[in-house]
């Protein structure tokens, strides 16, 4: 059994995502993670809020509520959400835990005895107009490397350049828009990310596995001049972790707090704490997650995300871990994703432009969106919602082969067989054929979500559900019936354990529809089938059944155009 940890990259706190955030990173997590635990290994999946820093900061100042307020609040809303699309998380941790704020302390401590923090004193953008410092993304304006005029003060999301807020040309403040802007001084710390470049080369450079999309970043940023520079990791705000050298206070640090892209993937680490004590466990039972000096050597660790968050995975966070000194498990593989555009165009949060995930839920069970979005994952180029792509696809997919699978099947079977697993009959021809091709089909399928390759896997997976219906089809027991009943009961039986394997195979894709499936006969769960000749003699002649609920229902052009219309957004 293999031991597999996984993470999400952290959605912020700031309001409700779309589905574009969905499918670059807490999706496909999900859809891992359930793979690997079906496969029997053991999984620990943590995922958690991102709240610190000034995108929670300026969100609650909209809202008017007291910024701890505001995350708490918002992390039931992101909680219940993701329950809604069945991401299933050990623990969906804050980041402004109790763990969090030792372990980014603890973490900085150690980098200050390594000598790998410098105390610097720096000019940093005061605004006059808002009477304030403006940090990261209280700062917009131009990217000096791609010219896109929206860039924020940490980094620019047209070329995902790291950037500082002095870097920006023509920068205004974010708060107030004024231009009224001066260069004051102030003391930060800076992490000495450049005293770690060959460090991070040669671990960079050691993953020749990794997807092209995550190692051409890396790389980008690594032999880029200033791609590795050091960075400041301190922010003059209120709400953070407040800045200290572990337990111990820092002089001339009073009243600061980290910068949120410090603490955020240490939360990795603080989610998998609240974890261990959310189930009654002491520290060793994360540990053994994390530290490779208690257990965690033979930990597999994948991480999953947006290009975006790339240079901070592969160049901040392990500079963080490795600059430790300490046993700390670094990540064996990273997956990236491209973008996901809404009808050409960007999800737009501002304009209100795509579909955000509540809305989601709130129109289509999300076995539908899981399914779709999946099945059209970015991994290789961005990829593009629209309506008709999307009614097109649950309707063919999930209505057309699987679900009218499954009906036909456990309909025909109780008209003539009443709701019980026929017997009589044996496997011919042409059940010989579709095991032989379900046995390839299914080693492919698990070659692929092995390697991640998501994508391949649905289709893979859609594959396997067209065979069944192709041989159902072809094999006509309700014709058979007439003549050689015996035939039909057997082509009924194999097909009735078709259902149960779909059950299991597609569970990790649309485990809604998985579960509806299995308690067709009875079952909670099922286990991964050994070989599909096995795995279809699972179900034995006498086994009761019941006709199970639609399973999915179509959308129809109707309500197609109206959701169209209903999120065109307002620009
Ligand atoms: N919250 C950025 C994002 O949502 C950030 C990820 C943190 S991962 C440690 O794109
Ligand atoms: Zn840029």
């Amino acid at each position: 059994m293999a031991r597999i940890l996984v993470t999400s990259a952290l959605p912020y706190i700031n309001g409700i995502k779309h589905l574009g955030n969905l499918v670059g990173s807490q999706l496909p997590a999900d859809v891992y993670a359930r793979y690997e635990r079906a496969r029997g290994n053991e999984v620990l999946f943590v995922c958690a809020t991102d709240e610190h820093g000034t995108p929670a900061e300026l969100a609650a100042a909209k809202t008017g509520e007291p910024v701890a307020d505001y995350c708490a609040r918002m992390w039931g809303v992101q909680k219940e959400i993701a329950d809604g699309f069945r991401l299933s998380f050990d623990q969906f941790g804050r980041s402004s835990s109790p763990y969090n704020h030792r372990l980014t302390q603890h973490f900085a401590g150690r980098l200050a005895e390594a000598g790998l923090i410098e105390e610097v004193s720096e000019k940093q953008v005061y605004s006059n107009a808002d009477g304030r410092f403006l940090p990261d993304r209280y700062i917009e304006g131009t990217c000096p490397n791609c010219g896109y005029d929206r860039a924020r003060g940490d980094q620019c999301e047209n070329c995902t350049k790291q950037l500082d807020p002095t870097d920006l040309i023509n920068p205004r403040s974010a708060i107030s828009g004024s231009t009224d802007l001066e260069v004051r001084e102030t003391k930060h710390l800076y992490l000495r990310q450049s005293a770690m470049r060959d460090k991070l080369r040669d671990w960079i450079e050691s993953k020749t596995d990794w997807p092209v999309l995550t190692t051409s970043i890396a790389k980008k940023w690594l032999d880029d001049g200033d791609g590795l520079q050091d960075r400041g990791i301190t922010r003059d705000l209120d709400w953070g972790i407040p800045v200290r050298k572990g337990t111990e206070d820092w002089p001339g640090m009073e009243g600061k707090v980290f910068y949120v892209w410090f603490d955020a993937p240490i939360e990795y680490i603080g989610a998998s704490g609240e974890w261990a004590e959310a189930t009654g466990q002491t520290d060793a039972a994360w540990e053994r997650w994390w530290r490779t000096d208690k257990g965690a050597d033979d930990v597999r660790y994948v991480q999953f995300m947006g290009k975006d968050n790339v240079p901070f995975h592969t160049l901040s966070f392990p500079s963080t871990i490795l600059g430790s000194g300490e046993p700390w498990k670094l990540v064996d593989y990273i997956k990236s994703f491209n973008y996901l555009n809404y009808d050409g165009g960007k999800f737009s949060t501002s304009q209100g432009r795509g579909v955000f995930m509540d809305q989601a839920l709130a129109i289509l069970p999300s076995d539908y969106w899981r399914w779709w979005l999946m099945s059209n994952v970015p991994e290789t180029s961005d990829s593009n919602f629209t309506w008709e792509g999307f009614q097109a696809g649950v309707n063919k997919d999930l209505a057309d082969v699987l679900g009218n699978f499954v009906s036909r099947v456990t309909k025909f079977a109780r008209s003539r067989f009443e709701e019980k697993v026929p017997e009589g009959g044996a496997y011919g021809a042409a059940e010989e054929a579709l095991i032989a091709e379900l046995e390839t089909r299914v080693r492919a399928y698990e070659g692929y979500m092995e390697a991640i390759e998501l994508r391949k896997g649905a289709q893979e997976l859609r594959a396997i559900w067209a065979a069944g219906n192709e041989y159902l089809q072809a094999a006509a027991p309700w014709a058979a019936f007439k003549t050689e009943p015996e035939r039909a009961a057997a082509i009924v039986r194999l097909s009735l354990n078709l259902v149960r394997l779909y059950a299991v195979l597609s569970r990790p894709f649309i485990p809604d529809a998985s579960k509806a499936m299995l308690a067709t006969f009875g079952l909670e769960t099922a286990g991964w089938p050994g070989s599909v000749a096995e795995a279809l003699g699972a179900l034995k002649p006498g086994q009761a059944f019941t006709t199970p609920e639609v399973l999915f229902a179509k959308i129809t052009d109707e309500a197609r155009e109206g959701f169209a219309a209903q999120f065109a957004g307002t620009a």
